[in-house]
């Protein structure tokens, strides 16, 4: 049968950090065959499916990604090897039963999720079918409609990104008022432009970090939203109307849970979580900050609750984001839905592991109105298969990083193809 897989072989690639992750390919038996590799974390959820790395210190200091090769070419192959690559969920379903482990520490998450995305991309080829158009049919094939996600655009990496005294992970320009894709990443692009020219005049470095946006010292948190605000201004855009501003804070990574406290060095502050809400109220009212990803740390539930729940967050629209919080799991997502916590999920499909549990996790929060930003991870490849999930299930936004580097640039490429196709 020319749709039944006869061949998977994984190898060892390196991602746009240097470090090596996992690619996959599948192959039919007319000899079609499709390639997914796996992006990586670095700010990395505690209750995300387990990244298997060999801890071998004679090879790229233990980050080898050797025994899930091996994984995927011994033990996957043999399971998925002679059935049709167009049964996505029996396939996903039978690598989770294989591993068996809550977290898929077994086999490693890294190692499904390659083979996961290649089936699927290779369905896509064999059904001839843009893989857009092939997930769609998996997600929910009776909506006809298709809808381009808005980028949130990281111009500024602070955290674990860059080399930078910036503690908040994350700054984004979210055009909200332009129509069109392209128009969106135009004014993105044009505002990571200027705000490098901004930058530059005062001296300060312009070296882009991890996720391809500007990674300075900067004297407080308020001068980066100072920077990026004027850069919208210069432009003739209104901040606020045209574009609005979003943080990933990644907060689990400056929560000291032994003495519960948040502590940003770059204002030399320790906050309780009240405090902590209270820092994103005040730079509410100065700047159109409006997209929060992961203020508080991944098991402060209730602060969560609170700052969900605010009158101030529902009356103007506010994005509050699980990303550590929600790890792509629906039992997470269950939790706080039944909570009332946050509004809007970050996916991505490495935190769970396969093609399958992502799309579960997407359709639980569409069912319960949460808003969805597909996303990549800070390590990254060439792979575009987010743009075209973005896309598969109406997603409303991505997250894939700033206008610059070629992995983040890929996937808006993408995006702009698809675009074009669907005029
Ligand atoms: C995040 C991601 C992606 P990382 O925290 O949202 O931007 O970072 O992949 O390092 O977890
Ligand atoms: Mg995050």
């Amino acid at each position: 049968m020319p749709d039944k897989i006869k061949k998977i072989e994984a190898i060892e690639i390196l991602d746009s950090r240097g470090n090596p992750t996992v690619q996959v390919t599948v192959e039919a038996g007319n000899g079609v065959s499709a390639v997914a590799a796996v992006p990586s974390g670095a700010s990395t959820g505690r209750f995300e499916a387990h990244e298997l790395r060999d801890g071998d210190k004679d090879r790229y200091g233990g980050q080898g990604v050797l025994k899930a090769v091996e994984n995927v070419n011994n033990v996957l192959a043999k399971e998925i090897e002679g059935l049709k690559a167009t049964e996505q969920e029996k396939i996903d379903q039978a690598m989770i039963k294989l591993d068996g482990t809550k977290n898929k520490s077994k086999l490693g998450a890294n190692a499904i999720l390659g083979v996961s995305l290649a089936v699927a991309k290779l369905g896509a080829k064999i059904s001839g079918l843009e893989l857009y158009e092939y997930l769609r049919n998996i997600y929910d094939p009776s909506n006809k409609e298709y809808k381009l996600p808005t980028p949130v655009v990281n111009v500024i990496n602070g955290g674990k990104h860059g080399g930078t005294n910036i503690d908040i992970q994350e700054f984004w320009v979210v055009p909200i008022k332009a129509k069109e894709f392209s128009e969106k990443i135009r004014q993105s692009s044009e505002v990571f432009h200027k705000l490098g020219e901004l930058l530059k005049g005062l001296g300060m470095d312009t070296d882009v970090g991890n996720e391809g946006g500007y990674s300075p010292h900067a004297k407080s948190h308020r001068q980066v939203f100072d920077l990026i605000t004027q850069a919208i201004e210069t432009l003739g855009y209104k901040p606020g109307e045209d574009i609005v501003l979003g943080i990933d804070a990644g907060a689990s990574e400056f929560f000291d849970a032994d003495e519960e406290k948040y502590k940003l060095k770059l204002e030399k502050a320790e906050f309780d979580s009240q405090e902590m809400i209270d820092f994103y109220f005040d730079l509410m009212e100065t700047y159109p900050l409006r997209f929060l990803e992961d203020p508080l740390d991944q098991e402060d539930w209730d602060a969560w609750k609170d700052f969900s729940s605010d009158e101030q967050i529902k009356n103007n629209d506010i994005k509050i984001i699980g990303d550590d919080l929600f790890v792509t799991n629906v039992a997470r997502l269950k939790k706080g839905i039944d909570m009332g916590v946050a509004n809007t999920i970050l996916i991505k499909p490495n935190q769970i592991g396969t093609l399958t549990e992502t799309l579960a996790a997407i359709r639980m929060a569409q069912d319960n109105d949460y808003k969805v930003i597909v996303s990549h991870r800070s390590g990254e490849t060439a792979d575009t298969t987010i743009a075209d999930l973005a896309v598969a299930v109406n997603s409303d936004y991505i997250k894939t990083g700033s206008t610059s580097r070629g992995e983040r640039t890929a996937k808006y490429n993408r995006l702009l193809n698809i675009e074009h196709k669907l005029k």
